[in-house]
């Protein structure tokens, strides 16, 4: 009774009237958005759902698909990982000179056969971490299977533990040697005034290493005193490394044994212009040179490889010259090379003729345009040779073999269409080398 009282009373009144429509509309409100939310709760299951069922279905299709390539590619390069003779069509590199490029080796297995050579750096005791790095690079591209010496040279003497952390890294023996100061320091008969005067002149121009007291040091140690250190006498062929280099490819063969085997006297594998003003009366003096010793210079030269400046692919050389000389030289960073090309009477006749104008010093001559011209000038063209095959980098230029089958063959580790792949870059001076010098074979 009670309730139904209240029931009327509420009910004849208007405001509790409302009140009964919003409660109602309450319910209708809460009963629509508890279907909403359901029902998108189980849209998104649905969804969640098929995502998975796609993801596992494409997962599977892809599974599918990469199994068979596994398997495929499971004993694809057997023959190369053998090294064996059964080695088949895959080239290591599209262009080499060498015929039979692929030596048969176990990549892991040791070499017993060496050469009478060593892996020579000259470097300083601070470039230790570089230092560290390029030896770790060419031990674990080449050195390792072979356990050539390093040597070490250096002006000063090479620290403890330069000697520790050298010796450590190294697999084959390490020698140090220091420099006596007559190979390395600044000759008597240099005069002072002009050298400082020509130091302050490059430093204007802001050539690098221009005001460099110690770099110049460097490239006439370089050009005309390395091949006399007592520690290299015992050798024939030393392979030239720098701190802070990187080599991106397993070697194909041992590059000494090519050396040797082919009659090769000078290796590089970068070819570029040299910067004109640290080398503005060089040419001057090789034309001297040539006039004075014509004699010397070999029959099957390479001197148009230096002097050629016609358009070669589809480039003329990037430095305007002011000589004959093109500033065409091979990047002496990198250099594999027979001492006894170097310790012979010509070489040293040519050494001493440029030295005698002092141009190490008034100038800042290098010893990659002094070996170049002189091994182009004094070698059979066919003596020296491009190692196509070697990746290498050295800041700020690479090269990497441009052979697809190449790069995976030799697990290397770079990029021929990257920007600073050299090789047949407008700064490279590579197709020169092909169209004045050995010759390039082209097989694609
Ligand atoms: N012991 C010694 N070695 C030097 C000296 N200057 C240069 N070198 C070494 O000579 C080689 C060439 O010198 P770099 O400084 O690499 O010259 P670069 O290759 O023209 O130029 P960057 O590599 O760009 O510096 C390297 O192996 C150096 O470690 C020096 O004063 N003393
Ligand atoms: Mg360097």
């Amino acid at each position: 009774m009670q309730t139904s009282c209240i029931y009327k009373m509420i009910y004849s009144d208007g405001s509790s009237l409302a009140g009964y429509s919003m409660f109602a509309l309450r319910r209708v409100y809460l009963g629509a958005y508890a279907a909403i939310v359901s029902l998108s709760l189980t849209l998104y299951l649905i969804r969640v759902g098929f995502a998975v069922i796609k993801e596992v279905y494409l997962h599977q299709r892809i599974e599918q698909g990469f199994f068979p390539r596994s398997e495929d590619v499971l004993h694809k390069y057997d023959n190369i990982r053998r090294f064996n003779k059964s080695f088949g069509e895959l080239k290591p590199a599209s262009n080499s000179y060498l015929d039979d490029l692929i030596i048969p080796v176990e990549r892991d297995s040791i070499i017993q056969e060496r050469e009478n050579a060593t892996i020579l750096m000259l470097c300083r005791n601070w470039e230790i971490p570089g230092v560290l790095q390029s030896m770790r690079s060419l031990e674990d591209r080449f050195n390792r299977r072979y356990k050539y010496d390093w040597t070490f040279l250096n002006d000063v003497p090479f620290d403890d533990y330069f000697i520790e952390a050298t010796s450590a890294m190294a697999s084959g023996k390490t020698k140090y040697g220091l420099i006596p100061s007559e190979d390395w320091d600044r000759p008597a008969w240099i005069d002072e005034e002009l050298f400082e005067e020509r130091l302050q002149m490059l430093k204007e121009k802001k050539v690098i290493y221009g005001d460099s007291k110690s770099y110049r040091n460097m490239c006439r140690f370089n050009s005309g005193f390395f091949f006399r250190q007592k520690l290299l006498d015992q050798y024939d062929y030393y392979f030239r490394v720098e701190p802070d280099v990187e080599y991106f490819c397993d070697f194909p063969y041992d590059p000494f044994k090519v050396m040797r085997e082919k009659k090769k006297k000078y290796g590089f594998v970068i070819s570029i212009f040299e910067y004109e003003d640290t080398v503005t009366t060089l040419w001057d003096a090789v034309e001297e040179f040539m006039d004075t010793y014509p004699e010397i210079l070999h029959p099957n030269n390479s001197l148009s490889f230096l002097t050629d400046t016609t358009m070669v692919g589809r480039f003329f050389p990037v430095v305007d010259s002011n000589t004959d000389y093109n500033l065409c030289h091979f990047w002496s960073n990198f250099e594999i090379g027979d001492l006894n090309f170097f310790r012979s009477d010509e070489y040293l006749q040519y050494f001493n003729y440029l030295d005698s104008k002092g141009g190490f010093y008034y100038e800042r001559w290098g010893d990659a345009p002094v070996h170049s011209i002189g091994a182009s000038l004094l070698l059979d063209k066919n003596e020296i040779h491009h190692f196509d095959e070697i990746g290498y980098s050295h800041v700020p230029f690479e090269t990497c073999p441009t052979s697809i089958s190449a790069r995976l063959v030799l697990r290397c580790m770079c990029d021929p269409n990257g920007e600073s792949n050299i090789p047949i870059h407008p700064n490279s001076c590579l197709m020169r080398w092909w169209k004045n010098g050995a010759g390039k074979l082209f097989i694609r």
